[in-house]
């Protein structure tokens, strides 16, 4: 069995995947079609042509802009049925999948047209697929708590199917610490906390993501390698870290995949994952990034296989659903 046969084979779960982050241009044109909105691009070609990023504030003033064409539930569902359906081929068994409720209830659309089309689409690909997901909700880290604590209470009558809060965007200006109350609320809640930290942030935010928020996984986690002693605790603790090689690449976190350093990762005894983050932006959906990075570091078919154990071990699925995909 070739590589690519034996990477779309492994069971994976997908644990870092911003949703608003599948939306493929091709989606794009015909959701804004279909809402009356025109783009400031002439054609799809148009818009690959622009994903060209230097850091992460260029990629998500792009990215946010995309997402203005999302307004009614029908197009959250399509929107989601496109990734499940995609991840599905790469041997995708659950997803984890981040949503950005501000992103949208700050251009007037309703939490609940979001929440709404997500969870039929969950619900239709399991369906149809047998894939199994959750909900992260994510707060943007350059809004505000009182804003974050907002949100929390816009979704208060679907916590029962949101499995994590999580924290997204800008990283470098607004550490951990800004959103210590909301999360501490949201654990009170019963919710699981996720948040991105390292990915440009020194190693001082992932020691605040952990201490102050009190995560279960640390998305990204990058420079997390700088500091010796968060290394070793990262490995005491068992903590996930959900990467993301080629936004890495693509948000100049690396210069090359080639000094990519999942490899070192997992020889520090690190619990890396390989996810896509925003797959329409960055070339890639999860058995690419496992294709490139096995590619660039020359990993083993044992590595390969950790990595995908690590996602399901990583992944907020019951231990008997965990242990149904080994
Ligand atoms: C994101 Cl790669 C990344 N980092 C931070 N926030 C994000 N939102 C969507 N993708
Ligand atoms: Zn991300």
């Amino acid at each position: 069995v070739d590589l690519d046969a034996f990477i779309t084979g492994l069971p994976k779960a997908e644990l870092h995947l911003h949703i608003e982050g599948s939306l493929e241009p091709e989606l794009m044109f015909a959701l804004a079609g279909r809402n009356g909105l025109s783009l400031p691009y002439a054609d799809v070609e148009a818009v690959r042509a622009a994903y060209a990023f230097s850091n992460l504030q260029d990629f998500l003033d792009i990215y946010y802009a995309g997402a203005a064409v999302l307004l009614t539930r029908q197009d959250f569902h399509d929107l989601a049925m496109a990734y499940f359906d995609r991840a599905v081929a790469d041997g995708v068994v659950h997803a984890e999948i981040m949503f950005d409720p501000q992103t949208h209830t700050a251009r007037g659309v309703p939490f609940a047209f979001v929440i709404e089309g997500l969870l039929s689409a969950m619900a239709e690909a399991q369906e149809r697929h047998g894939i199994t997901s959750a909900l992260i909700m994510s707060f943007l880290r350059h809004l505000s708590e009182e804003e974050a604590f907002a949100t929390l209470a816009e979704a208060e009558s679907w916590l029962d199917r949101i499995a994590a809060v999580g924290l997204d965007s800008s990283e470098v200006g607004h550490p951990p610490e800004k959103f210590a109350r909301v999360f501490a609320a949201a654990a009170a809640k019963g919710l699981k906390r996720v948040a991105h930290a390292g990915e440009e942030g020194p190693p001082a935010y992932v020691h605040a993501a952990l201490d102050v928020l009190h995560v279960d996984r640390i998305d990204h986690g990058n420079r997390a390698l700088e500091d010796a002693d968060l290394v070793e605790r990262l490995v005491g603790e068992g903590m996930t870290l959900t990467v993301c090689p080629l936004s890495n690449l693509k948000l100049c976190v690396v210069d090359t995949l080639d000094h990519h350093p999942i490899d070192r990762m997992l020889a520090l005894g690190l619990h890396a994952t390989v996810n896509s983050d925003d797959p329409a932006y960055f070339g890639g959906y999860v058995a690419d990034n496992y294709r490139a990075i096995a590619r660039a570091r020359g990993l083993s078919r044992a590595d390969l296989a950790q990595l995908a154990r690590n996602s399901l071990t990583g992944s907020f699925l019951p231990a008997d659903a965990v242990a149904a995909h080994l």
